[in-house]
């Protein structure tokens, strides 16, 4: 791993959390999925050698769960899951090199060699825990068996992730008043010897992984803290039959330093531990299809990748701590950047498989979407770490107005122009101006990939449009054509120029959409394996009359689709029991969404308009946010106020990339008692709205002091 500007001389490999292979796939789920291939490809169009790989998790509770609800087997399960994954990727336009799964030999193999390089590099001990038990249905509870309260913030919790507060990783027998998850029977605990990955060890080391770690700032931020409250090592063993057996306890088997203990012969590795692994797997399947000379994955994973993993942000921990540990630990490559994405909503509320409020994968693809509209709206949506809300409206409007307004319209009017008039591209070469503006745009690539904002490379294609259109309508070739044939020859060749320099820079967004331009540009070979450093070749000389790249979606299809949506949740409400809508909602793991279908009531007490006056609401300006020790919510922010700066304590610890608030207006109460929160005084109120804490802030400029009313 080196930390230069991509592209550097090292294979790159970009991986994506592996989904669970349990469920239909939704918009929300694609998310990560798209922005790790819009990524990779945008590696690959600055000239960096790079893999995609991913593969389906079929493993662990989440899996065994929903195939016993089913009544078959979670192998035969999830490998029909893993099946239609594999297909709905690429009509996506999700290309991975390599897509495997968890439970195939070679992921298998390398577990296990991972794990014994743990223990004999003496990361590895035994010790006797206590593990939740269902003494009626006679069952051990691993993870997702169980329910109960989070011992760190008491939200509800799940097994071994604290999914609706904190988001913290669960040890086993860490949940408080444990309950069974298939039964509802109460469990108790029972002492059970496991064996445990020394975490704690690393602490030091991933102080400094962390210093060093790039992608986005939650994936660093996060993790800092749980490193700084200390951290707790790994039980890495269940009591399940499903998963890969624990080295060492198979029969016979004399690598295990201290022998297999009796009842490490009935336990499985933790799904964590097969799971990220799958990572290396996946790629060295590559390897095996392609060969070493094209792509060698030992030279990635075990010398000098830069190794950029792509994740939901639910999962910092595992990908920020256990995973790099793990790597350290077994002598592999350290990953060089984390890229956590927010979660997507959808019309603000999260999205609910039990209620059948979502937009399917396969669903939006039967409407006739054509999926690079849906990966421009995913990708370019609000940073990637930001939350994202879909909603057909709001779809409806970035396809109209940017993809067929600025970029389609750009490039349909100005090959049109050319190709009447010259049947392809003039006679010409690029202008001074036209050439800085691609150079402009090539620089703003760039400094996306860098940065691991896929919005900011996204968006250099369209802001190229959008100069293109400005280009043209002040030019105005069409008038050109008799009195001055060579300056119309100059701004159409311009405009050729400009639009071979977006089906290079927007491939990573649109790949089949580009695919097109780049034939309709009457351009060689395929664009997918154009750099950027052709953008400003000359273009092709003849092109036929192009046809449109985008279409604009009609207002009355938005109202129809949103009349399903609605239809087909109070239909499945109907026929939903909350308690099985609770059990079976695997919305919050991988969108982290929940739902807020309950908006509160109104007051109807009024006040008067003198008792409001009594508030003394300012514009603040945050000057400087920090997570507060020990609370899991909470943060200190200096704001100022104009007259002063205030110290303000405000719940928003985990929900805001603390860092990024520097400068951010917001609004405060002023003359609220003052109270000390976790031993910090606070001495005014920030004003936020719902469960996500959005940060009420001015629309315009009002300078930090101005009062509200
Ligand atoms: N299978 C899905 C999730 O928790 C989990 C990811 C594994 S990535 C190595 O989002
Ligand atoms: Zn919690």
């Amino acid at each position: 791993m080196s930390h230069e500007e991509f592209p550097t001389d090292a294979p790159a490999v970009v991986t994506c959390g592996l989904p669970y292979a349990n469920g239909d796939l939704h918009v929300g789920h694609l998310r990560t999925y798209v922005g790790g291939d819009v990524f990779s490809r945008a590696l690959e169009t600055l000239g960096q050698q790079t893999a995609f790989v991913s593969g389906s998790d079929m493993h662990g509770t989440p899996v065994a769960v929903n195939a016993e609800s089913e009544g078959v087997s979670p192998e035969s399960f999830a490998l029909e899951w893993h099946e239609i994954y594999k297909e709905t990727f690429p009509k996506f336009n999700v290309e991975f090199d390599n897509y495997g799964h968890t439970h195939d030999e070679t992921n298998t193999a390398i577990t296990r060699s991972i794990v014994r390089a743990l223990e004999k590099e003496g990361y590895v001990y035994e010790k006797q825990i206590m593990v939740a038990y269902d003494p009626i249905d006679d069952q051990y509870l691993p993870d997702r068996y169980v329910e109960g309260t989070c011992p760190y913030c008491g939200e509800h919790a799940r097994g071994d992730e604290c999914d609706e507060g904190c988001q913290r990783h669960l040890e086993p027998g860490e949940i408080e008043d444990p309950v069974s998850a298939i039964s509802g029977n109460p469990a108790e605990y029972r002492e059970r010897t496991h064996k445990f990955f020394e975490v704690s060890a690393f602490s030091d080391y991933l102080s400094d992984f962390l210093d060093g770690l790039e992608g986005t700032s939650n994936a660093r931020n996060q993790p800092r803290e749980w490193i700084e409250s200390g951290l707790k090592d790994w039980c890495i063993t269940r009591d399940m039959d499903w998963g890969i057996d624990y080295p060492g306890a198979e029969v016979g088997d004399e690598s295990s330093p201290d022998g297999a203990s009796d009842e490490s012969s009935d336990l499985v590795l933790y799904v964590w531990v097969d799971a990220p692994i799958e990572y290396i797997s996946s790629t060295k399947q590559y390897t095996d299809r392609v060969g070493p000379d094209v792509y060698d994955w030992e030279e990635t994973w075990r010398g000098d990748g830069e190794i950029v993993h792509v994740i939901g942000r639910d999962i910092i921990q595992h990908h920020t701590i256990f995973w790099p540990a793990m790597l350290r630990g077994a002598g592999y490559t350290e990953p060089r950047a984390v890229m956590a994405s927010g979660f997507v909503t959808l019309g603000g509320k999260g999205f609910s498989t039990s209620r059948n409020r979502a937009v399917w994968a396969e669903e939006y693809l039967d409407e006739g979407f054509h999926p690079d509209l849906l990966r421009y709206y995913l990708a370019t949506n609000g940073g990637f770490q930001q939350d994202v809300d879909f909603s057909w409206e709001k779809f409806r409007d970035r396809v109209n107005n940017e993809l067929v307004g600025t970029v389609g319209n750009f490039l349909y009017r100005s090959l049109l122009f050319a190709h009447r008039n010259y049947g392809g591209t003039p006679d010409a070469s690029v202008s001074p101006e036209v050439e800085s503006r691609i150079e402009e745009a090539i620089e703003a690539f760039t400094a996306g990939v860098n940065d691991y904002s896929i919005r900011d490379a996204g968006n250099a294609a369209v802001r190229l449009a959008s100069f293109g259109n400005e280009y043209i309508q002040r030019n105005e070739p069409w008038k050109l054509t008799d009195d001055d044939p060579a300056q119309a020859a100059q701004v159409i060749f311009d405009c050729v120029q400009i639009a071979k320099a977006i089906a290079i820079l927007f491939v990573p967004i649109a790949p089949d959409r580009c695919a097109a331009l780049w034939a309709q540009l009457g351009e060689d070979g395929s664009v997918h394996d154009v750099t950027v450093d052709e953008a400003l070749d000359p273009p092709a000389r003849s092109f036929d009359e192009p046809e449109e790249l985008f279409e604009k979606i009609p207002d009355e299809r938005v109202e129809e689709l949103n009349e399903k949506l609605e239809a087909r949740v109070a239909e499945a409400t109907d026929d939903t029991t909350d308690d099985t809508a609770d059990a079976q909602d695997e919305e919050t793991e991988t969108t982290g969404a929940t739902d807020m279908d309950d908006i509160e009531p109104l007051t109807t007490d009024r006040i008067s308009f003198e008792e409001f006056q009594d508030l003394d609401i300012r514009v603040g300006e945050i000057v400087s946010a920090a997570g507060i020790e020990g609370a899991d919510k909470l943060a200190k922010l200096e704001v100022d106020i104009g007259l002063e700066t205030r110290q303000i304590v405000a719940g928003i610890k985990q929900l805001h990339d603390l860092e990024s608030l520097q400068g951010t207006r917001v609004v405060i109460v002023t003359n609220l008692e003052k109270a000390e929160l976790f031993g910090v005084e606070s001495n005014g109120m920030l004003l936020a709205a719902g469960e996500e804490a959005d940060i009420l802030t001015t629309h315009g400029d009002a300078a930090p002091g101005t009062k509200i009313r």
